[in-house]
């Protein structure tokens, strides 16, 4: 079985569609639908468990002020300290389901407006880390994300910036589709069942297609075979 990678930028306070457990040897559900009988993990970014989360969370939760350059390098380090992890599953044959990756780390930078942090600065970090094979983007205007649970708890959780965001994200998926992955825009308004479908049906989509398509593994941000470290030399397969 090929292994695989995709990526869903789910909008805070969507809902969870996975029923993936972290083992890696559990199938991959859709919906609740056995979607393929494919060992799939499902990660996250930030991944908040590590030294580098750590100071990551205690930013998003308001607890620790940080420089916005600072904390864009510390969103990006946080992957590039998994990437091995990362190829490693990969190398298995592990498909790889991960809920936020750096479109959102260009996308949230690039939303401040900084002078001299614009796109090309913000993709710097992340380059030649590996690209997914297609990007779930679930689209929410502002207005209706805040509706949902839990929302302006958090930093960026408010209506300006989510706008800005969104227009980021236009931006980033203008730059990347066809180049380094596929983007998909989901509409997530709507109820649980309604958006369920929806992305059932578009993971579904995606899945199948690259499934087919015997495609190398693909470097962030021009779609080139320069993925820092793969292929993985025998040794570092194991571990
Ligand atoms: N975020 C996420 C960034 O600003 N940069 C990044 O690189 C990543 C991966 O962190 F507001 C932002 C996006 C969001 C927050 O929230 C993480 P969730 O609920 O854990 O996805
Ligand atoms: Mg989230």
């Amino acid at each position: 079985m090929q292994s695989r990678f995709f990526v869903i930028i789910d909008a805070r306070g969507a809902f969870v569609f996975f029923s993936t457990s972290s083992h890696f040897s559990s199938h991959l559900h859709l919906n609740h639908q056995p979607l393929h009988q494919v060992k799939a993990e499902m990660w996250r970014f930030p991944d908040r468990t590590t030294e580098i989360g750590t100071m990551i969370n205690a930013y998003l939760a308001r607890s620790k002020e940080l420089d916005d350059a600072a904390v864009h390098l510390l969103f990006s380090a946080n992957r590039w300290e998994k990437r091995a992890e990362l190829l490693r599953e990969l190398s298995k044959g592990t498909t790889l389901v991960c809920d936020r990756y750096a479109f959102s780390g260009v996308a949230f930078t690039a939303a401040k407006q900084k002078t001299g942090m614009g796109f090309d600065w913000c993709r710097a970090p992340d380059q030649g880390l590996p690209a997914p094979d297609a990007v779930l983007y679930l689209d929410l205007a502002p207005a209706e994300a805040e509706k949902r649970g839990g929302f302006g708890e958090e930093r960026y959780e408010s209506r300006e910036m989510l706008s800005s965001v969104r227009e980021a994200f236009d931006e980033i998926a203008a730059f990347v589709d066809g180049r380094c992955t596929r983007w998909v825009r989901v509409d997530a308004s709507g109820s649980v069942e309604e958006v369920g479908e929806r992305v059932g049906a578009a993971a579904r989509a995606a899945v199948e297609a690259a499934a087919q398509g015997g495609v190398p593994l693909r470097s962030l941000w021009d779609g080139s075979a320069g993925v820092v470290g793969w292929p993985l030399k025998e040794e570092e397969k194991k571990v």
